[in-house]
């Protein structure tokens, strides 16, 4: 009799303490306590052995305990781990699952710099026509940078105001063009030369809206023989309706470079007033993009290669100055400032 109120009593307390792991814990809390053969039905049996006085107060006892075993049984189910899961508090606290369902939270994606894009599409245009991308140095001794592209010794250009020199050595420098890039190609001796080489150069300004002490260039080079200025309108002109669309017209001014003769520059009718004229184009309806012309023989000279058996073009342009005309970028500063807000609103395929 009081054996079967103290077995009551020990099974309350298992069944509030219960634990197990693993999925089949609920099973096996029906079994033992709930099962045909388990606790609670065994210690029903044991009710004809109480006398008619405490049938009354056991029987409510037991059916205590049997809807303690239930509840509890419900709560094991409810919090089962799924199939082949075990372990972790998340998986076990009631109303705490996890659904394994959700889409993840997305990492920030960054977009490409504008410099970058342009470049990109720069280089793909010419790749198209069979150029192929060099690379070379930031760093150029004299020979490179100056002396090899015909620029006199006393040519303003390599004064210490536009040249960011090595202090150690006075013969290095900061390349103040790519074309350093090209003349180490020639100098290589294979014939022909198709090739461009982006990059970054430096010169010493005063940083302003229009002037920054680096900058990206893409220069352009053609070695072989009877290339012809014909050939450099022909190019320049394919990249321009490639960059800018079938619409925009072309025109060459005659220029001056120390390494090319005869040089030109180059002009794209205005984007903003098609040739109307605008404040962009300064109401003249025409924008300056690059310069360009064929290299000069003491260019190809210099790099040992005859200039009576070849002949090449040249060209080159900024990639900011593009990508301002593009994009109608009124301020130098923005492309070196990493403001994110500036930044975020270009994107590319590539
Ligand atoms: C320009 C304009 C005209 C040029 C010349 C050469 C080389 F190496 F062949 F001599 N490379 N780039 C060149 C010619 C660059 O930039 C405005």
């Amino acid at each position: 009799m009081n054996n079967l109120l103290e077995q009551i009593q020990r099974s309350k307390e298992q069944i509030e303490k219960f634990s197990a792991e693993g999925e089949n814990r609920a099973e096996t809390f029906r079994i033992h306590f709930l099962g045909a053969k388990g606790v609670i039905k065994s210690l029903m049996s044991d009710m004809k052995n109480v006398s008619p006085e405490k049938k009354r107060e056991m029987g409510q006892l037991l059916n205590d305990l049997k809807l303690l075993a239930e509840k509890k049984y419900n709560e094991l189910k409810e919090t089962n781990l799924p199939t082949g899961q075990t372990g972790g508090n998340a998986y076990t606290k009631k109303d705490n699952l996890i659904d394994i369902t959700l889409p993840g939270e997305a990492l920030p994606l960054g977009s490409r710099h504008p410099i970058s894009i342009v470049r990109n599409k720069i280089v793909s245009i010419f790749q198209r026509l069979g150029f192929a991308v060099a690379e070379g140095p930031e760093i150029e001794d004299d020979w490179h940078n100056f002396t090899a592209l015909n620029l006199p010794e006393n040519h303003p250009a390599r004064d210490m105001q536009d040249t960011f020199y090595v202090s150690q050595n006075p013969d290095w420098m900061l390349r103040t063009h790519t074309s350093s890039v090209q003349v180490r190609e020639m100098e290589k001796g294979k014939l022909p030369i198709r090739i461009i080489c982006p990059g970054r150069v430096y010169r010493n300004e005063t940083i302003s809206a229009r002037a920054h002490c680096f900058f990206h260039q893409v220069e352009g080079l053609y070695v072989a023989e009877e290339v012809s200025f014909a050939d450099l309108k022909q190019t320049l002109y394919f990249f321009v309706q490639e960059m800018f669309g079938d619409a925009v017209k072309i025109r060459f001014r005659p220029s001056y470079f120390p390494f090319t003769e005869p040089s030109a520059e180059m002009d794209i009718s205005c984007l903003i007033c098609g040739g109307a004229g605008c404040s962009v184009c300064k109401h003249t309806g025409w924008v300056e993009i690059l310069g360009c012309g064929m290299v000069h023989p003491k260019v190809l000279e210099n790099c040992g290669i005859d200039s009576n058996k070849y002949s090449g073009f040249a060209f080159g342009m900024g990639i900011e100055r593009i990508t301002m005309l593009k994009y109608q970028i009124k301020d130098l500063r923005l492309f070196s400032e990493n403001d994110l807000r500036f930044l975020k609103q270009f994107t590319s395929a590539v």
